[in-house]
């Protein structure tokens, strides 16, 4: 439903987008919302403006605490190709998890709340690095702060995807729902939506707008967006966006994030129609069945696969010219990637002096084929760039 904001509302947005500092921002939100008409069509603004505000109160409040040399280090740098962060309530399994795939040295305990810092682990398929992430435990009103679970959801913001980590001896599908609605109100989608809106704002250029409208025009969105003070931007769409869709957007996009489900404990006496029952409950998002106990022969290549492909990456193998040996490690990019780019990532002196690339395909029927820079690869080709 549309918000239909009046002008009123809209030119306080424009004072929120002016502000410079959290606390300019925060005061400047108290206005926006006071000026927002409550109807069911706000409902999810108003929702989403609250959160906005608890966020800002939390960074300032954080600030203040650093400044008092309290302050915590809760971010975790990526390291590998792909991080994931799993996410659960308390005693589901997280840390048992993490320790099983990745052999990392974690503790899981029988009393709740037991991991209280995010700890990284590793798991590699294909040649292909995952960073898992094992998060302190979330619940509801995490999105709103509730035991610091808002900083939980900030490293799932940040983490390439999600594993919602439950326990299926305590109604599971309670879990998912709540799982899934703290990170909706954290902007976080855990199924494609069907159209990714960024507005990025620009010094000068006008709007451009890149990408397919749904039932409207660009000259309407031009207008919408003037409304709200917004006269230069790219507004990038993937999928089709409906004029909604690029409302929503102007007041934070929403982030997609491939995720899967490793519903654990299933050795207690779990069967498998309640499984079967849940995974129909949850479908699309796949569920892998988990138990401590066999947890040895668990298969993380599913799981890992299915990321994968979600985030629409590819592997390239590179091959060294001189010696004709294959890395064994891919290179990991997004499908679409030139072969200049990839040279890029593997040195910068291979982008500049690129002659051309031979590529092997299964696809090719003569392999290796010769290629110039714009060459895109696919999944499991092999490249070697020629300087
Ligand atoms: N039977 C069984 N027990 C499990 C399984 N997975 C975890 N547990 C047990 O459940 C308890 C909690 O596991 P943790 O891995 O610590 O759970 P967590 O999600 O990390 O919990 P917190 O960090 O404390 O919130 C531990 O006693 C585990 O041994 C499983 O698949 N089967
Ligand atoms: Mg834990």
């Amino acid at each position: 439903m549309p918000a239909n904001l009046p002008a009123e509302a809209k030119s306080k947005w424009r004072k929120v987008m002016e502000a410079k500092t959290p606390e300019e921002k925060l005061a400047a939100l108290k206005e926006f919302m006071s000026a927002i008409p409550k109807h069911k069509g706000t409902e999810k603004l108003r929702m989403q403006i609250t959160r906005q505000m608890a966020s800002l109160r939390r960074e300032i409040e954080l600030r203040k605490r650093k400044k008092a040399g309290r302050g915590e280090q809760f971010f975790v740098e990526k390291v590998g190709d792909i991080q994931v962060v799993l996410l659960g309530f308390p005693n589901s399994g997280k840390t048992t998890f993490l320790k099983c795939i990745t052999g990392a040295n974690v503790r899981s305990n029988l009393s709740p709340f037991s991991t209280k810092k995010p700890q990284p682990g590793v798991a590699i398929w294909k040649g292909v690095y995952f960073q898992l992430i094992d998060t302190p435990s979330i619940m509801e009103g995490a999105s709103k702060g509730a035991f610091e679970g808002n900083r939980v959801l900030a490293l799932a913001k940040n983490a390439d995807a999600i594993l919602l980590v439950i326990d299926a001896t305590v109604d599971p599908l309670y879990q998912f729902e709540i799982l899934r609605k703290e990170l909706e109100e954290s902007r976080i989608s855990l199924t494609k939506p069907r159209a990714i809106v960024k507005i990025e704002r620009k010094r000068h250029g006008g709007i451009v707008i890149i990408g397919n409208l749904e039932n409207t025009t660009q000259q309407e969105v031009i207008s919408l967006l003037r409304e709200y003070g917004i006269y230069h931007a790219i507004v990038t769409i993937e999928g089709s966006a409906t004029l909604d869709a690029i409302e929503e957007a102007i007041f934070g996009s929403i982030n997609y994030k491939p995720t899967a489900i490793i519903l654990t404990k299933v050795d207690q006496g779990i069967s498998k129609e309640i499984c079967e029952k849940f995974a129909r409950k949850v479908h699309p998002i796949p569920v892998f069945l988990f138990s401590e106990k066999t947890c040895k022969s668990f298969s993380f290549d599913r799981v890992a696969e299915y990321i994968f492909a979600s985030l629409d990456l590819i592997k390239v193998y590179t091959r060294n010219p001189r010696t004709g040996k294959v890395e064994e490690k891919p290179v990991v990019v997004k499908r679409g990637t030139k072969v200049i780019e990839i040279a890029k990532i593997i040195h910068s002196q291979l982008y500049r002096n690129f002659k051309y690339a031979k590529v092997w395909s299964t696809r090719f029927k003569f392999n290796p084929q010769k290629v110039g820079k714009d060459f895109v690869p696919e999944d499991n080709d092999i490249v070697e760039i020629v300087s």
